[in-house]
């Protein structure tokens, strides 16, 4: 084909750089810190939105899987830098997406997509009656981080990430292509919940079992700990069938026991939330399990009595 003069070419063509503030993270946790640096590795120009940072520049370390740091600066944007969004990548805890999405809502373009990306699930549905038909999707990362300082993380594992469309408009292809090939091992999903529901069931037979017996996730492979898993695993089966969704309890079972196994040696988050005297995400977890259960009259006694033990634990740190 024939070549254009350069001047004619988009900046981006040009620098092979998007255009910044295109891509917006909202929450610079662990994982909105990763997402950024995988994203501004491949040149797609994040900025970042956080409760706790002013507009401007801050330096953001990451240390690799290879054990190598690399410094960069991030641009922090308020409300006012939201026009050009065309993507809100919201990476803030559960339970805090509504209080930090729905005050944007204002600003933000009818065509800005929006992907939720925490544990648990619940918010989709109290944001979803808000989206005035913008378009949403969900996802689900076991990508490790640990926080080393505010701005410095260490990527500490290479888990999947899944993400898939929920609602309103789909994520534009070209979008969608540019964050399956920054974000390592991840892949998209149609349709997603039932993604989302594995990994439910996943953090269910896990998170609390490690905070109330305050142990290791590779504690749980005690056969003490058995009949309990397998019962709060029956219960997310049957609740997600009411749901519509098919859960297989033989392959649902072995998944909750090789992730039990590869994670051996660590705390869970909730068991490092209840530690660190944390709010927990457990009405994301167990909590929206119940709420679906009580939505079909489904009885889910094992995981209302974790529940109730959870909940008492998270009283007492607060106290
Ligand atoms: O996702 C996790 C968590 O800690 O939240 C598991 C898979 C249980 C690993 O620790």
């Amino acid at each position: 084909g024939e070549t254009l003069p350069d001047e004619t070419l988009p900046d981006e063509a040009h620098s092979g750089e998007a255009q910044p503030g295109k891509i917006v993270i909202l929450g610079a946790g662990a994982i909105g810190q990763l997402i950024f640096h995988q994203l501004s590795i491949h040149g797609l120009a994040p900025v970042l939105m956080a409760r706790d940072a002013e507009a401007g520049s801050q330096e953001l370390a990451l240390t690799d899987l290879d054990g190598e740091t690399l410094k960069r600066q991030a641009q922090f944007i308020d409300q006012t830098g939201l026009a050009s969004c065309e993507l809100l990548i919201v990476c803030v805890k559960a339970y805090q997406v509504e209080a930090a999405l729905l005050p944007l809502l204002k600003t933000l373009s009818t065509d800005t997509h929006i992907l939720l990306l925490h544990n648990g699930l619940g918010p989709h549905l109290s944001v979803a009656p808000h989206l005035a038909g913008r378009g949403l999707s969900l996802g689900t990362t076991s990508q490790g981080a640990l926080k080393l300082g505010r701005w410095q993380i260490k990527q500490t594992g290479a888990g999947l990430t899944q993400l898939g469309h929920a609602q309103g408009a789909p994520l534009a292809a070209n979008l969608r292509q540019a964050l399956l090939a920054a974000i390592s091992n991840s892949e998209w999903c149609e349709p997603i919940l039932p993604m989302l529901w594995q990994k439910l069931a996943i953090n269910i037979a896990i998170n609390p079992l490690t905070a109330i017996n305050d142990c290791p996730n590779g504690k749980l492979a005690d056969a003490q700990f058995r009949p309990t898993i397998l019962a709060l695993i029956g219960e997310v089966i049957a609740v997600a069938k009411a749901e519509g969704i098919a859960l297989e309890r033989q392959q649902l079972t072995e998944r909750v026991y090789r992730v039990i196994e590869l994670t051996a040696g660590n705390y869970s988050s909730m068991h490092q939330d209840i530690h660190h005297g944390r709010q927990t995400e457990i009405e994301a977890i167990t909590g929206y399990l119940l709420s679906r259960a009580a939505v079909h009259g489904i009885a889910a006694p094992v995981n209302e009595a974790i529940y109730r033990q959870l909940k008492s634990l998270e009283c007492d740190d607060k106290a």
